[in-house]
């Protein structure tokens, strides 16, 4: 009997072990030194080089700032930090035989010592819409990245930090020999965070703005305030925080702000902020009652709803905290929000329904566009509006330089309609990152293209797309969970907004892309981005 168990139980491991070698290691093997998003254009030859950190230096051959000397400090250490990985692994066997074996590879050529940084043109103080971000990236014995403007050489130099990978064994650090021309094939490649469901923390931002700067995103549009919380800490009404924030502590000061707009200006990242009005303002009436409509039920007072339209006091706070917010942040547009406005309360409210009478409105949609259109010139010149789109499907007289931005439906319906009336739109439907469950799939999020969905179409401005926006709502994320939830299913939409069409998108590419997929997520692991798993449980499949 006994004999029997031990025969059972060897059979047993026998099984087990056999099992191991049918799924052996990782169902996606990472690349070595591809670079997240894929660049435009790239040759790549089979020779490669040796970083030596103590040796290696990038130097400043044409036009320079602080943005470039930030910079070069900044990726000065990446690389030494690769380089102490490098050593973790090694440990003692440091100059071990497989240096040696490097030395007589036939394709290495040496150490590389100098990237040679060529800037054109002088810098410019803050990154806009229309800023040019193309680079020119050559890595050989003389290794230089040129580009026009300091947005460009701020996006060549994370290519150059991306090219780089470990040995076999990760005795070292190499690169290969690349040619890379590269632009993006969309000028706004935005994420949207919401501090007002949960309070992130000041790190966590700047961390998302490190993240960002990996994928080559430029927006943080920062959906500030909403219903739940007001954490935007106003000067002339500090009440507005000091009753609307969860906590004295979860605000965000001037100070607080100024550090986040210099992080992302060094990073070649705009800083959007979004006041949204007149609906999702709940947290604006606990210090300010007065600028809510009253929201009745049988002739009673049941809550408090969107802004009131019909005061002018309502105007007055607008116009003196936009003023205030225009100062902070420095960025050329502004967004109002105006989307998901309750028009139940407005309507159930007889004060407003005598007010719609006095003005000749029938429909709630008017009193929306009035309202929009008494905040839109308290904007004067300084800014431009963004707006959800509810706002021009609303009818809203908008000027012509206001963007839209499209979140409703998938598809190019939206968007057309947007298009057709010469406005640029925004396109986020296919990015709300907060719906999906169990962390998500990169593959919802990668196949959709905006200027793909839409149809040939007579007289339609392709380029009027900008961009698009991954939406990170926070209902559901805070502090603890907030950079997992959004990375590397960001870098989904990142990849798609700048790279070319081809290969992207001859969707025989999916184990390619998540090949690549397991080196990226590994790369912002490494630098400090907690990054989670790409690719799910792994399930056989064949290559290709
Ligand atoms: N908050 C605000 C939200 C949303 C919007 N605005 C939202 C709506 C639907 C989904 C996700 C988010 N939470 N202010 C709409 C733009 Cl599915």
């Amino acid at each position: 009997m006994l004999r029997l168990i031990l025969i059972f139980n060897v059979l047993c491991i026998f099984f087990v072990a056999s099992l191991n070698i049918v799924n052996p290691g990782p169902q996606y093997p990472p690349t070595k030194g591809e670079v997240w998003p894929k660049p435009q254009q790239q040759i790549k030859q089979q020779t490669y080089f040796k970083l030596s950190p103590s040796v290696f230096k990038f130097t400043e051959t044409g036009k320079t700032c602080g943005i470039l000397k930030n910079a070069i400090s900044r990726y000065t250490a990446v690389l030494r930090s690769t380089h102490h990985i490098v050593r973790r692994h090694s440990k003692k066997t440091w100059k071990h035989a497989d240096t040696q074996q490097l030395d007589t590879n036939p394709d290495f050529k040496g150490t590389l010592e100098e990237l040679q940084i060529n800037l054109s043109r002088p810098c410019e103080i803050f990154p806009h819409l229309d800023m040019d971000e193309k680079y020119s990236l050559n890595v050989s014995a003389v290794s230089t990245l040129t580009g026009d403007s300091i947005w460009g050489i701020l996006r060549g130099m994370e290519t150059f930090a991306q090219l780089f990978y470990l040995s076999d064994g990760y005795k070292e650090v190499l690169i290969n020999s690349t040619q890379i021309v590269d632009f993006p094939r969309y000028t706004y490649r935005g994420l949207l965070i919401d501090t007002s469901r949960h309070y992130l923390s000041v790190a966590n931002i700047l961390k998302t703005l490190d993240a960002m700067e990996m994928n080559k995103m430029n927006v943080l549009h920062w959906h500030i305030v909403d219903d739940q919380s007001f954490p935007y800490q106003s000067q002339i009404f500090p009440q507005l925080s000091e009753q609307g924030a969860y906590d004295s502590s979860m605000i965000y000061t001037r100070a607080n702000i100024n550090k986040i707009v210099k992080y992302a200006r060094d990073r070649g990242i705009r800083v959007l902020p979004e006041f949204d009005v007149p609906g999702h303002t709940r947290s604006w009436g606990v210090a300010y009652p007065e600028i809510l409509t009253k929201c009745y039920l049988l002739g009673e007072v049941v809550g408090l709803g969107p802004m009131d339209p019909t005061r002018n006091s309502t105007y007055n706070l607008i116009g003196d905290l936009f003023r205030e917010v225009q100062e902070v942040f420095p960025d050329k547009y502004f967004h109002l929000g105006g989307d998901e406005v309750a028009m139940d309360c407005w309507i159930s409210n007889p004060e407003i329904l005598k007010f719609m009478d006095q003005h000749n409105m029938s429909r709630t949609s008017e009193l929306h566009a009035y309202f929009m259109s008494k905040v839109l010139p308290l904007l004067g010149q300084k800014s431009k509006p963004v707006v959800w789109q509810e706002v021009f499907d609303e009818g809203v007289a908008l000027p012509s330089d206001a963007i839209i931005q499209v979140w409703k439906r998938i598809g190019a319906e939206d968007m057309v309609r947007i298009l057709s009336k010469g406005h640029k739109v925004i396109y986020s439907a296919s990015w709300y990152l907060d719906r999906l469950s169990n962390g998500g799939d990169w593959k919802h999020l990668y196949i959709y293209d905006p200027r793909l969905l839409i149809p040939h179409f007579k007289g339609l401005k392709l380029e009027d797309v900008v961009g698009g926006e991954a939406c990170m709502w926070g209902e559901f994320v805070d502090d603890t969970n907030f950079i997992a939830r959004v990375w590397p299913l960001a870098s989904a939409p990142a990849e798609v907004l700048w790279s070319a069409l081809d290969p992207r998108h001859n969707f025989t590419n999916g184990y390619e892309i998540s090949c690549r997929f397991e080196e990226h997520v590994c790369r912002m692991n490494r630098r400090g981005v907690s990054a989670q798993p790409a690719n799910g449980p792994s399930v056989l499949q064949a290559k290709h």
